[in-house]
């Protein structure tokens, strides 16, 4: 694959959902998703491959048996966090798309029937629950609840998507004989432009609902104040140390006040923790750590502390010996662990699966920041290509 050739097609998308704010807002099944889905369709349409979704939102472009066993799906996602870099999630689609290109150039035929898969609110940005349309795909999430998810607006996934999702599909196991995501890497480990995933951290989002006393910010003295702020400030810092010394990570991005007024001292306030580790006993322990010091810290501010674990996900150790084989396929691609969450992680329990990481010349992503040598991704599509001719 030539980098112009790359180049080109990644020309089509790279300004749908980019805000002026810097980087895209890409919320799924809004404006730019729906944009980016119809890029989708119309990629398919040019390779004569039908588009089926799964009924959950995950959109199917197929080369072969629609549905047919054994098929090989490759694919990611299209939305972004608010603000987030474009690489994240649709550099896995394009690179679909161009790998099918270089295959049927080659005049491959595959054995099995091959699907590029667009799948639905990853970041969870919209919806609040992270692959949401894998989880749903797989089984991991009940369709009723997905379908009550809401976003900032208030409107729900179901009415996003038109219908209560379809839930998992049957004989998903069978159906599907692998998954290969390529996916930007998100991260500083990559010397060689391609590398296989060998693991996910466990990682979850807790949400942490500190209430007290809303009162007036000129009047109220400092000693009748049962401030929920300070209870949330506390326990950002405490998650920090607690993720230092522990060896894990931990943030606290996201923050919503009640009533959000410069002179009304708050009588909610409402934070999430993203917590991760590289085992989940240590992640755990995390947690309870900052729970326990949240808890603490309420005591002694006249506040109260209610924790909601809003999605956790186990460890995921993809199928080594696929990922010892495609290794090898890549001239010996290093293999390499990731602390960020796919939608592959979530089919790995059902699905033999792996993904193929293209440098990020900084490591940064999630950021406006994001980048990617294009040299890099047209090598990338090389090795998906390679990847799938293997596996069909
Ligand atoms: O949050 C994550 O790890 C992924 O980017 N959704
Ligand atoms: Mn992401
Ligand atoms: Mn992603």
């Amino acid at each position: 694959m030539s980098k112009k050739v790359f180049s080109a097609l990644w020309a089509e998308i790279e300004a749908i959902g980019r805000v002026s704010g810097g980087g895209y807002i890409r919320y799924a099944l809004d404006g730019p998703d729906l944009v980016l889905r119809d890029w989708f369709r119309n990629q398919a349409d040019r390779r004569d491959m039908p588009v089926t979704d799964d009924g959950n939102g995950n959109l199917f472009a197929w080369w072969g048996d629609q549905w047919g066993r054994g098929a090989v799906l490759t694919g990611s996602h299209f939305d972004s966090v608010p603000h987030g870099g474009g690489y994240d999630g649709p550099l896995g689609i394009v690179s679909a798309f161009l790998a099918i290109d270089q295959l049927r150039a080659a005049g491959h035929q595959p054995s099995t029937p091959l699907a590029v898969v667009a799948f639905v609110e990853e970041e969870g940005g919209r919806f609040g629950l992270p692959c949401l349309g894998s989880r749903l795909l797989s089984g991991a999430i009940d369709p009723a609840k997905a379908a009550a998810l809401t976003d900032r607006d208030g409107i729900t996934f179901g009415e996003a998507l038109g219908a209560t999702p379809a839930g998992p599909l049957p004989g998903l196991k069978s159906r599907f004989g692998a998954l290969v995501e390529l996916h930007i890497e998100q991260g500083r480990q990559l010397a060689e432009p391609v590398g296989v995933a060998s693991a996910i951290w466990p990682h979850g989002r807790w949400r942490f609902d500190f209430t007290g006393h809303g009162d007036h910010a000129g009047t109220t003295k400092m000693a009748d104040r049962r401030d929920p702020m300070l209870t949330f400030a506390y326990t950002v810092l405490a998650a920090n140390k607690e993720a230092r010394l522990s060896g894990a990570h931990a943030t606290m991005a996201r923050v919503e006040v009640e009533p959000n007024a410069t002179n009304a001292i708050p009588s909610l306030v409402r934070g999430w923790l993203d917590a991760r580790a590289a085992d989940t006993a240590t992640m755990d322990a995390l947690v309870e750590a900052v729970t326990k010091r949240a808890n603490d810290r309420a005591g002694r501010d006249g506040t109260d502390v209610r924790v909601t674990a809003e999605s956790v996900s186990d460890e995921v150790t993809f199928d080594t010996a696929l990922a010892t084989r495609l290794s090898a396929l890549l001239d010996d691609a290093p293999i390499l662990p990731t602390s960020a969450g796919h939608d592959a992680g979530v089919l790995s329990a059902q699905v033999p699966t792996a993904m193929l990481f293209v440098r990020n010349p900084t490591g940064i992503s999630h950021s406006p920041a994001e980048s990617a040598d294009h040299a890099d991704c047209a090598l990338g599509v090389d090795a998906l290509a390679r990847v799938l001719s293997e596996l069909t």
